[in-house]
């Protein structure tokens, strides 16, 4: 039996946008001075639209998924406007290739975008479509690996923003330098803010468990991918061998990437990446799972829906603060009083400023 879907998916609009960054981020592994991002538009049969983001890490892949994202239209041109139910369709469409990389990337980018549709349509915030009320997240600020100099002054601008956690990359190369950047943002920033470090990978799991055991002693609110992210197995081995908290999430692609990873041991806290865990759908799931084993939940950029998706997530932790997409934002995430304010604003967050959508038109 079938009829004629009440809302369904007429069309998708498919930009791609490289919007420049204020100051680059640099971590232990890679310098990033722009967001290569595609912008999708879900065109729905009753003229309210989707949107979403994707970030493409590098302009050598944003052309690519944008055709991508494209190319799947055919695919859900007239389905109904039922994400969990298109999410199916194109899994099983896509499982012979697989749902990682750029396929994964487009995945997600109708996924969110149906996602914030559908609050569209129902004149909801993403938070009330999905049961959940409106909060204040408690954000942290970004800094990068900026020694020890800059890493204190931009300490020192998150705690006078009322920002009460902060987040360094580090890795370098010795450990002592690491300690040094440490402390000099304790003492830029004060005793009450929590900080994290991240070493985005740049170890081998037998220095990480040398250099945890220099910093356990510097109360880290947690240690962030010291190893490969998807060795679970060396991620355990330091997370057993650390007192700090380890915290993993951001390249793990799609559920099954965290529940090996939680049935490792590899992570004591999870970071999802939207767009890499699969959109709204991916998110809900990966926050059930976290619940269920009382694992803390923060996010990977897109602070505007992870904000509104840590509202509905019964182990919610840490909102990381970004503000590299806000010139391309209508209404980018704010921070009040050292927290981000979450709304009833209808949809997920995602809506475009024009203006400069078409100046940083790729
Ligand atoms: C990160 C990685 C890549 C781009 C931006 C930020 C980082 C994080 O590892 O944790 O935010
Ligand atoms: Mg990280």
């Amino acid at each position: 039996m079938s009829s004629k879907p009440s809302v369904s998916v007429q069309a998708l609009k498919v930009r791609a946008v490289r919007v420049p960054m204020a100051e680059p981020h640099r971590t232990a592994s890679g310098v990033i001075t722009e967001s290569p991002l595609v912008l999708t538009d879900v065109v729905t049969s009753t003229g309210a639209v989707g949107h979403s983001i994707v970030f493409s890490y590098t302009p050598a892949a944003l052309k690519p998924t944008a055709e991508l994202i494209r190319n799947l239209e055919p695919l859900v041109k007239d389905e109904a406007l039922a994400p969990l139910d298109v999410e199916q369709k194109l899994a099983k469409r896509f499982r012979l290739l697989g749902t990682q990389g750029l396929v994964g990337m487009a995945l997600a980018a109708i996924d969110m975008a149906l996602w914030d549709a559908l609050a569209r349509v129902h004149e909801m915030s993403l938070v009330q479509l999905l049961g959940g009320s409106a909060k204040a997240v408690r954000p942290y600020g970004a800094i990068g690996y900026d020694g020890v100099e800059g890493c204190a002054r931009a300490a020192e601008a998150w705690a006078q923003r009322g920002f009460q956690g902060i987040k360094a990359k580090i890795g370098y190369p010795s450990v002592q330098e690491d300690l040094a950047v440490v402390r000099a943002m304790r003492k830029a920033a004060g005793d009450e803010m929590t900080i994290m470090v991240d070493y985005n990978q740049c170890l081998t799991p037998v220095e990480a468990v040398e250099r945890l055991r220099v910093l356990d002693g510097e109360s880290l609110g947690w240690v962030e991918e010291p190893t490969l992210a998807h060795d679970f197995a060396g991620h355990a081995m330091v997370a057993r061998a650390a007192q700090t908290p380890i915290q993993c999430g951001e390249n793990w692609w799609g559920m099954l990437d965290m529940q090996h990873a939680l049935d490792a041991a590899a992570s004591d806290y999870v970071m999802p990446d939207v767009m890499k865990i699969g959109g709204v759908s991916g998110w809900l799931r990966a926050a059930a799972l976290a619940g269920s084993r009382g694992i803390r939940v923060s996010n990977h950029l897109w602070p505007e829906i992870s904000a509104r998706l840590l509202c509905c997530t019964p182990t919610a932790h840490w909102l990381e603060y970004s503000d590299w997409w806000n010139p391309i934002l209508a209404e980018p995430l704010q921070i009040e009083s050292g927290l981000a304010v979450v709304d009833d604003s209808i949809g997920s967050g995602v809506a475009w400023n024009e203006v400069a959508v078409q100046r940083y038109a790729a």
